[in-house]
């Protein structure tokens, strides 16, 4: 195919599951053991700006104004945008991350999704939602969630053009808010990847996860339907909590949390017991996303405040889909 060598520049929200995603049934497609649903939020994205440029002779990348250096993942997935094109052209890619890196806030949700966009426009491709999401899922699995704005799943499916994220509702209806509290943004010691692996090889609870799920996805689902925050939030907290059973019961036994995400777990706990509704839930690192309403953002803040930074603490409201720049 011939290109324009146009420049693509897209943006795209991090998304935080409530039904987590854990675990690969095909580790070369990111094909996933079960469904997820998620929340993508407005206060976390990334802007990644692809041109295709007859000189190059290897795709290169630079993440905050860094050049990276093991371009690996990025040339493979770059190699799919190719294939999927049929053009031969290398890329220069820059790429901006509203997002702290690594740390469980799920940068390459918003990394992913936002390359699968650019680099797609600019090799002359026309994906639809369903394509973008497929393509991104071959970048990192939290992806395929991201090009939706809202609440979105990720149906497991069983192959290639199976497994893919639909939109379950955008804009959202119901009033919810998540707070995120920074604790480390420093890179994680076990990646999500090698996590979900060794738990899907050696927790022997990992069949009740995938039995389980199926029953915590039902619940969100209705929920987001029903417009019940209080199911919503019940369950996305207790499907969190089984995700880090898995790490727990591995073999060996590995954990993302840390003693602050036990404070805050303690601190969500007395707020309920006050009657301020709030629920938590973590991901692949120490940081907790406390889920609110609006009325409650004010008095969960100052409750937090009392042992964290206030840089540290950023409260997100739904976020939007994919948007070209
Ligand atoms: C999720 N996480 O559903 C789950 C919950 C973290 C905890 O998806 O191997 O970076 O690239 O598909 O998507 C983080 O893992 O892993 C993740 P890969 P990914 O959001």
């Amino acid at each position: 195919m011939s290109l324009d060598n146009k420049s693509i520049t897209a943006r795209a929200h991090t998304n935080i599951a409530l039904v987590k995603y854990w675990g690969k049934k095909d580790e070369k497609l990111i094909i996933p053991n079960n469904s997820s649903i998620s929340l993508t939020l407005d206060e976390f994205y990334t802007e990644t700006t692809v041109k295709f440029d007859d000189n190059l002779y290897e795709d290169v990348m630079y993440l905050d104004n860094t050049k990276i250096d093991n371009m690996q993942p990025i040339s493979n997935f770059m190699n799919i945008v190719r294939k999927l094109s049929d053009t031969n052209k290398f890329a220069k890619i820059n790429s901006y991350n509203h997002v702290p890196t690594s740390a469980g806030l799920a940068s390459s949700a918003s990394g992913f999704a936002a390359l699968s966009a650019a680099a797609s426009k600019a090799a002359g491709l026309n994906l639809n939602n369903i394509e973008l999401s497929k393509l991104a899922r071959r970048g990192s699995g939290s992806a395929t969630r991201s090009v939706y704005g809202g609440f979105s799943e990720w149906k497991h499916g069983t192959d290639n053009d199976t497994s893919y994220a639909v939109s379950i509702q955008d804009p959202v209806k119901m009033d919810i808010n998540m707070i995120a509290i920074i604790l480390n943004n420093q890179p994680k010691k076990i990646s999500s990847r090698k996590g979900m692996k060794m738990s899907v090889n050696t927790s022997p609870y990992y069949k009740a996860w995938e039995q389980q799920t199926t029953r915590d996805l039902k619940s969100v689902k209705n929920a987001i339907y029903n417009n019940d925050f209080t199911t919503l939030g019940k369950t996305a907290e207790l499907n969190s909590m089984r995700m880090h059973a898995l790490t727990l019961s591995s073999d060996p036994s590995y954990l993302y949390l840390n003693k602050d995400s036990l404070l805050v777990i303690d601190y969500v706990k007395s707020l309920r017991e006050k009657g301020i509704e709030c629920y938590y839930t973590m991901d692949a690192g120490p940081n907790v996303k406390v889920i609110c309403q609006s009325k409650n953002i004010e008095k969960i803040k100052l409750y937090l405040l009392q042992s964290f930074d206030e840089e540290n603490i950023k409260i997100s409201k739904p976020g939007g889909s994919i948007k070209y720049l």
